[in-house]
């Protein structure tokens, strides 16, 4: 049985051949994007048997992510085909300096009608049953009020051992007409975080890390990502850990954060300390930095070896 369950939307995401505005793109090419999918792929990649729950229509571009994810090595038998509403999908706008824009084509599709029913889905009862680790995003609270209830419910679920992560992955334009105050208490109920310094910033008022515990008390660990200064873990017992981002030359930036909470997550369930995960996430993201996908190749686990490297090698 998978160690992990990843749950959230995923889409068929169409990436130009060209970087610029998109009204000059001729070609795309489809590929697979949805941040818990990213998780479930690099964690399994880290030697984490791993599973994604979702919803996807009864189209093409459901059976090429379902398939695509499988063949990753991914468990999809908690994936529901919905036979009415379709897959959602994004177009990637490549800008100046990497910079990428989202478009998402995804309002009213089958994972937005996930709901505190999906987790009664016989498959995925299995799955969350057996998990040690169930993975969410502040993504799926963003899609819907049905999506939002079965993330409250994940959160307040009996724990039994198992860890929930709760990635904030901010969205603004997917809190249009929705409030995302209810951000707020899916972070303080989940049991490690993670955030960038910016995304919170703009979601809380504040990046800073100390602000950010004080804000947010509960969780066992909080992940403030920081692209200047590295990356700082906060414990509930009031200890700070940092590490320096590793050098990287990037190629394309999405799935980047989700590379590092697999990194991070693959270090916690193989038991290793704060700083060694910190480094395995610095590791899994610098896979994701220079790939043009949002899922980096982490396939030869040898990699894990430079965990072992002096720490000069990790320092900016
Ligand atoms: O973190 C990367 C994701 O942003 C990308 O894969 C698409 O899930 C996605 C989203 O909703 O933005």
């Amino acid at each position: 049985t998978p160690w992990a369950v990843c749950v959230g939307e995923s889409m068929a995401a169409l990436l130009p051949d060209v970087p610029g505005p998109l009204e000059g793109v001729g070609s795309f090419t489809v590929s697979v994007g949805g941040a818990e999918s990213n998780v479930a792929c690099a964690l399994h990649a880290l030697g984490v048997p791993s599973a994604w729950v979702s919803r996807v229509g009864d189209d093409g571009f459901g059976r090429r992510l379902t398939g695509e994810l499988a063949s990753r090595g991914v468990d999809t038998s908690g994936v529901i085909v919905d036979p009415v509403l379709p897959t959602g999908l994004y177009f990637k706008e490549i800008g100046v300096a990497g910079r990428s824009r989202l478009h998402y084509y995804r309002r009213g599709s089958a994972a937005s009608a996930m709901s505190a029913a999906t987790l009664g889905e016989p498959g995925t009862a299995r799955l969350l049953s057996g998990a040690r680790l169930v993975h969410l995003s502040g993504i799926t609270p963003a899609l819907s009020e049905t999506c939002s209830a079965m993330v409250r419910e994940l959160l307040a679920a009996p724990r039994a051992g198992r860890l929930v992560s709760f990635d904030l992955n901010w969205r603004p334009t997917l809190w249009r007409d929705r409030d995302p105050a209810v951000l707020r208490e899916f972070v303080n109920a989940a049991d490690v975080v993670f955030l960038g310094a910016d995304e919170a910033e703009e979601a809380f008022g504040t990046g800073e890390p100390g602000e950010i515990r004080a804000l947010f008390p509960r969780p066992g660990t909080i992940v403030v990502k920081d692209a200047g200064r590295g990356v700082t873990a906060s414990t509930s017992d009031g200890g700070t850990v940092s590490e320096a981002a590793l050098a990287v030359d990037v190629v394309e930036p999405t799935g980047a954060g989700d590379a590092f909470a697999a990194g991070y997550l693959a270090g916690t369930l193989h038991g290793f300390d704060q700083r060694r995960r910190l480094r395995l996430g610095h590791l899994a993201a610098a896979s994701a930095l220079v790939a043009h996908g949002d899922v980096g190749e982490l396939g030869d686990i040898t990699r894990l070896a430079l965990l072992d490297a002096p720490a000069a090698r990790w320092s900016a």
